[in-house]
């Protein structure tokens, strides 16, 4: 485990370090209230227990904690064990220190088979929360995948989408948003079979992959229609990408099963306005483009 042991007291401090390295667990030190948050902040997922002294000049464990709890519940930090080892064994002092947010409470001096008792038990809990975590990420992952094409789905899309308007609008960033859609698509599904189509979709994802800049945002939006964020970038270069993509597409057909397919794709995009726009506004916006794109005979690019 990743412990991290916070005590004013050298001694106390490093006897509990020996001990732990003993048990091969990885420990950090912090010798106040302030320095333990600040561990916190720093390492709050990779900590798998937190060892707190109660007796600390100017903030002692209990409000250490506290304050703890407040910030991991304010940034949404994964959930850490606590336990505090304090001189005073009073009934008192361990009901304030659950309520403060600790888990434990062990009274100093500790006998080395409970810390190691302890620890087991700890352990347990760590891998449980290992687990957690990890499955949690894989469902998270999912939640904003696509499964066809594997890249973003259109909720991810738009999350993307409106961090990028809220950063846009704080810092007066430019970027561009593209929607694009494949030209004449039924006809795939209706001359080749739907898995074909599918199989063009994940080609067509593949082949503008390789035309975005590794930070791009490409997702799936719709059916056969997808959309970029096109970060930083507006203008003649938003314009270039746009073409970039629309040739990865057009410039040979897509084999599947031997039969050769060609489709190309329509783009419209706009650069996102400071002053007026919304995502909802870039979004309807690069809406119209595509449908002029679409209007003007397709598999091309209007900005
Ligand atoms: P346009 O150039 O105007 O966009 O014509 P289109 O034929 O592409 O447009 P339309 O909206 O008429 O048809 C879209 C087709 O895309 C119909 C639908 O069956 C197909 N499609 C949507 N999602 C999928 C999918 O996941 N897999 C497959 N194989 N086809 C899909
Ligand atoms: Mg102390
Ligand atoms: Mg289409
Ligand atoms: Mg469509």
């Amino acid at each position: 485990m990743k412990i991290l042991i916070v005590d004013d007291t050298n001694t106390d401090r490093l006897l509990l370090k020996m001990y732990l390295s003993k048990l091969e667990h990885d420990v950090i030190e912090a010798v106040n209230g302030e320095q333990a948050i600040i561990q916190y902040i720093k390492d709050a997922n990779e900590l798998d227990l937190i060892l707190m002294d109660v007796q600390m000049p100017e903030m002692g464990g209990f409000e250490a904690v506290s304050k703890i709890r407040s910030i991991q519940e304010s940034r949404n930090l994964e959930w850490v064990p606590i336990i505090f080892l304090s001189a005073s064994a009073e009934a008192e002092d361990i009901d304030e220190g659950i309520r403060a947010g600790g888990d434990d409470y062990l009274i100093k001096p500790i006998h080395q088979k409970v810390l190691s008792a302890k620890m087991l038990a700890m352990q347990r809990i760590a891998d449980m929360r290992h687990r957690l975590i990890l499955a949690n990420n894989v469902l998270e992952a999912q939640a904003s995948t696509d499964h066809l094409t594997g890249i973003l789905n259109r909720r991810a899309l738009e999350t993307v989408l409106d961090r990028e308007v809220a950063r846009s609008k704080r810092f007066e960033s430019a970027f561009s948003f593209a929607l694009f859609d494949l030209d004449h698509f039924k006809r795939v599904n209706d001359n080749y079979g739907h898995d074909a189509g599918d199989f063009v979709l994940a080609e067509v994802v593949k082949r503008v992959s390789q035309g975005l800049r590794s930070d791009d945002a490409l997702g799936r939006v719709g059916g056969e229609e997808f959309g970029v964020v096109i970060f930083n970038c507006v203008g003649k270069k938003a314009r270039d990408a746009c073409e970039r993509y629309r040739q990865l597409v057009a410039e040979k057909p897509f084999i599947f099963n031997g039969i050769e397919i060609k489709t190309s794709i329509s783009v419209g995009c706009v650069a996102f306005d400071i002053k007026t726009d919304s995502r909802e506004s870039i979004y309807k916006k690069a809406d119209v483009c595509l449908y002029e794109a679409k209007g003007a005979g397709r598999n091309r690019v209007v900005y």
